[in-house]
């Protein structure tokens, strides 16, 4: 613990200063075990009992008018638009959601910040988006804007792996343990993506885009948290 500590203060001026550095180091020398661990499926589904009487909430939640109107309305005029490289892209109502075929799933969620939960979700597979959107062949990956902004300002995003997309526990979810999903938790649609971390299941998801790469977008590191805090953009469990 001692040498740890050490360590750790030795390290922080450093650390403090280029933290961009530290991030692509990380990368660099860790990144390729973080891909191998992908392969690996999280212990997937629970039983209804293992379901957590309280899931802890995280995030500032949007404060812009127009998701306060689509609040207030019960989400009834809400529209998720799909597009970049697809060959047909959509926009989509909440009643055209909830009328896709639903899947329903008993997941664990982790926080990079130590707390987990378990929570049952219920929601249109991203597999079904996928099959309506036809991806081209060049995207690679798809990024879900939120209404919401990030603790520092600017919008929450973030990037996945398309092939994350055609896991079978892949969701849109806009059901939580069996009901409406609320606000807090992400309401009218949060993803869950079972094989990363929670920071990447961006919650008051408001559209989807297709992309190649990411490093246009924001500063470039793949989404609102790898851009800010300096986390990685791929997050296995
Ligand atoms: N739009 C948006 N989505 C977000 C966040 C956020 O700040 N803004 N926080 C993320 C983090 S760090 C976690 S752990 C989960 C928390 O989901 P919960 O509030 O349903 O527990 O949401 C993720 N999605
Ligand atoms: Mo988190």
């Amino acid at each position: 613990m001692a040498i740890v500590v050490a360590g750790w203060a030795a390290a922080s001026p450093l650390t403090l200063r280029y933290p961009r550095a530290v991030q692509k180091t990380g990368r660099f020398l860790i990144g390729w075990a973080k891909v191998l661990l992908e392969w690996r499926n999280p212990r997937a589904t629970y039983p209804e009992k293992a379901i957590s009487p309280f899931f802890w909430p995280n995030g500032s939640l949007p404060t812009s008018g127009e998701y306060a109107n689509l609040r207030d309305s019960d989400f009834r005029d809400y529209t998720l638009r799909i597009d970049g490289l697809v060959e047909k892209p959509a926009v989509l109502s909440y009643d055209h959601l909830k009328a896709m075929s639903k899947q329903e799933q008993i997941t664990q969620h982790y926080c990079i910040q130590g707390w987990s939960g378990v929570a049952k979700w219920g929601g249109v597979p991203m597999r079904d988006i996928l099959a309506l959107v036809r991806p081209l062949p060049q995207a690679r990956w798809v990024v879900f804007y939120s209404f919401g902004s990030g603790t520092e300002g600017g919008l929450y995003y973030d990037a996945h792996k398309i092939k994350h997309m055609r896991h079978k526990l892949t969701l849109l979810a806009y059901e939580m343990n069996g009901e409406p999903l609320n606000v807090l938790h992400g309401a009218p649609l949060r993803l869950r993506n079972e094989l990363e971390l929670g920071f990447k299941m961006v919650k008051w998801i408001q559209a989807i885009e297709f992309v190649e790469s990411f490093e246009h977008l924001g500063a470039g590191q793949g989404g609102y948290n790898e851009d800010h805090e300096f986390y990685g953009y791929r997050m296995p469990i």
